[in-house]
């Protein structure tokens, strides 16, 4: 009797142990990322390079009647492009296959106004294929810029162009191997050279590339790549070229209401709190005052407080950092630019080398029914696949790190769970210093991930407070760090 009493009552505590693990996760809220889209955000800082006949010719745009004969390096080094970018802690690289003059920088089948016609290699050499393999070697992934407004094309403006534009793609997306994003500028139609008319084409820039036909193409060659324009489909222009994102920074888009070269750039920082799509925010900006490489801005290479203002500004506020490197006329990253990012390297590894709260124990006000799986010590767990979350019914709840000892530190880095959506509206950072809870930031958005600075304060305990949010919150990191002293 006693055996089937101690027996009945293991099996109501095993039913009671099992419900208290069987409580689902979060519904998702809103528009989700793709998984190509999470692989990107894990990205974060990846280059740009921006180089043609422009590069030659001390020119931004190209008229498109230039001679391929001009495209001539005279040290190239495609390698050393890549090994920067590695050395600078960068994870991959875009470059201009054709920008707006129409000049190729691989083989193209398609056309005659490529390196085909250049002395570099004697015309034997193909650019984007080399930086696949330099890619390849230094661990970094490809990105390919394809201008849609091609200056030297005789057809640019008519149905003929649109094919050609896709046969080229066809080629950039099938000979090269793996592209993890294709670039679509917005700056289209206006005068050119157009294989000797010379004149002044207009086109409609909603309709006349047909884009939905241009995604269909590259997913079905690329599945993974994404795709960024001003009005993605996948990731979206930040609104502007310094590399500055916005503190209220909403992941979500109303993508169907725009198109590359949409006049409602102004939108783009923020983002739509409504919108229909996760199309992130990814910030470009050049290291130097153009694009392309001109050796009169070689004293204004941006200084190292310009980029980290950069880094934090965008990396920091969630979106993604796409910095350029023009090669220059040698074909080489500038030593300039090569030490200034080596500078940018160091003081980030300073900064973000040591987790403060890694491992430390974190308290929550509220804990998913109470399940291991969605408790505060997955936040520094150091895994940002694993998550705290609330149970549905909370809206406002905080969690408390404590870091054992009074620590002096002045970063902290925060991410949303983003795979469940987009959800924190507004959030508040507390300090425990000598014993009293100090108010040192407040937030808006988080996102895939919100970088905070304040200056230094030494606390033996930080508190985030979710302010507001429409559903139950989560959050996959919460990391302390201390810069060094600039
Ligand atoms: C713009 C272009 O017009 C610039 O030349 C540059 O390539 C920039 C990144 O995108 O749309």
């Amino acid at each position: 009797m006693v055996m089937r009493m101690l027996l009945a009552g293991s099996i109501v505590m095993m039913a009671l142990s099992t419900a208290a693990h069987a409580v689902d996760p979060p519904h998702p809220y809103g528009p989700l990322p793709s998984e190509r889209q999470l692989r990107w955000h894990e990205m974060e800082y990846y280059g740009f390079l921006h180089f043609t006949v422009n590069t030659f010719t001390d020119k931004e745009w190209g008229y498109g009647d230039e001679k391929p004969e001009i495209f001539n390096p005279t040290a190239m080094d495609i390698r050393q492009w890549a090994r920067v970018a590695r050395d600078a802690g960068m994870k991959g690289l875009i470059i201009t296959a054709k920008h707006h003059d129409g000049f190729c920088l691989w083989p193209s089948a398609y056309t005659e106004h490529s390196v085909k016609h250049s002395p570099w290699k004697d015309g034997k050499g193909d650019v984007v294929g080399e930086l696949a393999d330099a890619c390849r070697k230094f661990g970094l992934r490809l990105g390919v810029y394809l201008s849609p407004w091609d200056r030297n094309y005789a057809d640019y403006g008519r149905e003929e162009y649109l094919k050609y534009y896709r046969d080229q793609m066809r080629e950039l997306l099938t000979q090269y191997g793996e592209i993890f994003e294709v670039w679509y500028d917005g700056a289209n139609g206006g005068n050119g050279y157009y294989g000797g008319a010379r004149e002044e084409r207009r086109i409609d820039r909603q309709t006349y590339y047909r884009w939905p036909e241009v995604h269909a193409l590259v997913r079905e060659l690329q599945p993974m790549a994404v795709m960024f324009s001003d009005a993605g489909p996948d990731t979206r222009w930040v609104g502007n070229e310094h590399g500055f994102g916005q503190e209220t920074n909403w992941a979500t888009l109303k993508r169907d209401e725009l198109y590359p070269g949409t006049p409602r750039y102004k939108e783009l920082p923020q983002g739509h709190r409504d919108g229909g799509y996760w199309v992130p925010a990814e910030a470009d900006v050049s290291i130097r005052p153009g694009w392309f490489y001109h050796a009169s801005q070689d004293e204004r290479v941006k200084s190292l407080d310009q980029l980290l203002e950069i880094y934090y500004r965008s990396v920091g506020m969630g979106c993604n950092l796409l910095l350029n490197l023009p090669p220059d006329r040698r074909g080489l990253i500038h030593e300039t630019d090569v030490a200034r990012l080596m500078e940018l390297r160091k003081v980030l590894d300073q900064t973000f080398d040591v987790d403060l709260a890694k491992g430390k124990p974190v308290k929550a006000s509220n804990v998913r029914g109470g399940d291991a799986r969605f408790c505060a010590a997955k936040l520094t767990d150091g895994d940002r696949n694993t998550y705290w979350a609330t149970d549905d019914r909370v809206r406002e709840a905080e969690v408390v790190v404590d870091l054992g000892e009074p620590t002096c530190f002045n970063r902290l880095r925060v991410q949303e769970y983003i795979a469940l959506g987009q959800r924190i509206e507004a959030f508040v950072v507390d300090a425990r210093i000598d014993g009293a809870w100090i108010k040192i930031a407040t937030g808006t958005t988080i996102g895939p991930r919100r970088i905070l600075r304040f200056d230094d304060v030494t606390a033996d305990r930080v508190r985030v407070r979710i302010t507001k949010c429409p559903v139950c919150p989560t959050l996959s990191t919460l990391e302390v760090y201390h810069a060094p002293a600039r």
